[in-house]
């Protein structure tokens, strides 16, 4: 059986393009992979945060995966900073990774813009990562396009670690899906709807029905009133893009639903749409809320496959290099 592995950071409240971008995949994939999807707490701490409220965090990221359909009897869950395997492995990798690629990372350079101060962490971001994925001897990765190139630099450091000490790491693959690889803001289509952007811009998977209704209403939209999946209304494509995800019908179907009518009769439509597939999550991560015992249990049970598995690639690799 082939294998997956995947993470979220938990930097923010989910959102709509986590959900549509990686979670979804994770959930179609679990019947016919062995699945491994962890919470990338170390990756999170690159950027500011409250340490206060952290942990709140991460426990609501794990149970918006389980209140999604992620199902522990079928994947191992667990969290990135409970297993240092992860971190022991990474160490190996930078010693292989030059400054350069890392410089040419996309991610670096938007986040070092924003940040005050500039972490070492968050340089080495995409080294930590490609330690998670190698780990595991990951096949397939399904991500969103944003970190379409941190998979590649994965792929990249694990040919070079094979070429130089010998065959250890499997070669990971990325998996997007085309259509909602990359969902794009709701008041700004030209930038990617991110858990760390204004409110307003995105979806989270903890809005309430009034409050997607409001957002979807307010979204930006493009000149003229044609409801049209043309590249010059980015606004509007992104909508459709949303609308077809989430009902699974056809974007030209949706276009043809809504010939001759207004953004308001598709947007209050599309709100609906949302609503209808989002709702049932919220009410179910809330419902999972009051088990105190299933959080615990499923980071506890997922930890111990997990160490299992990455202690054994962990070891091989400190032979090839000559550490044991
Ligand atoms: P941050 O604002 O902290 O960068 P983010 O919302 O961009 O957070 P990540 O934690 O970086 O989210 O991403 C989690 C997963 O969701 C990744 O697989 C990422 O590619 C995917 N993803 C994030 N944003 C989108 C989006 N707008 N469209 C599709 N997929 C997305
Ligand atoms: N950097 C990713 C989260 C992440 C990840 C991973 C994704 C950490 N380790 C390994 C896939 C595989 C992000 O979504 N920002």
């Amino acid at each position: 059986m082939k294998r997956v592995f995947s993470a979220v950071r938990p930097s923010g409240e989910l959102q709509l393009g986590n959900y549509l971008g990686a979670i979804k995949q994770w959930v179609e994939m679990q019947d016919e992979y062995d699945c491994i999807f962890a919470i990338a707490d170390y990756h999170a701490i690159t950027t500011e945060y409250d340490p206060k409220t952290f942990q709140q965090k991460v426990k609501d990221h794990m149970l918006f995966y389980l209140a999604s359909g992620i199902d522990p009897q079928k994947c191992t869950l667990f969290i990135q900073s409970q297993n240092s395997n992860h971190t022991e492995l990474a160490w190996i990798l930078d010693t292989i990774t030059t400054v350069s690629e890392l410089q040419r990372m996309t991610q670096f350079k938007d986040k070092s813009q924003k940040e005050k101060v500039i972490s070492a962490g968050l340089f080495n971001y995409p080294v930590l990562m490609a330690a998670d994925i190698l780990i595991y001897q990951t096949d397939v990765v399904p991500v969103g396009e944003d970190q379409k190139q941190h998979v590649e630099i994965a792929a990249d450091i694990a040919k070079r670690f094979n070429h130089r000490y010998g065959e250890v790491f499997k070669i990971p693959e990325v998996k997007l899906v085309k259509e909602t690889a990359r969902i794009m803001s709701l008041t700004d289509p030209t930038k990617k709807m991110s858990k760390t952007g204004e409110d307003r811009s995105r979806i989270n998977l903890s809005d309430a029905d009034d409050v997607i209704m409001k957002k979807i209403m307010s979204a930006v939209t493009d000149s003229g009133k044609e409801i049209e999946y043309v590249e010059d209304k980015p606004a509007i494509s992104n909508l459709l893009r949303i609308y077809s995800a989430y009902s699974g019908e056809p974007i030209e179907q949706i276009v043809a639903k809504f010939e001759g009518k207004g953004y308001a009769d598709f947007k209050n439509s599309l709100a609906e749409v949302i609503i209808k597939k989002i709702g049932p999550i919220r009410e179910k991560k809330i419902e999972l809320e009051k088990d105190e015992e299933l959080y615990k249990k499923t980071i506890f049970e997922g930890l111990e496959k997990a160490e299992i598995i990455s202690r054994e690639t962990l070891e091989k690799a400190k032979k090839a290099a000559g550490l044991i």
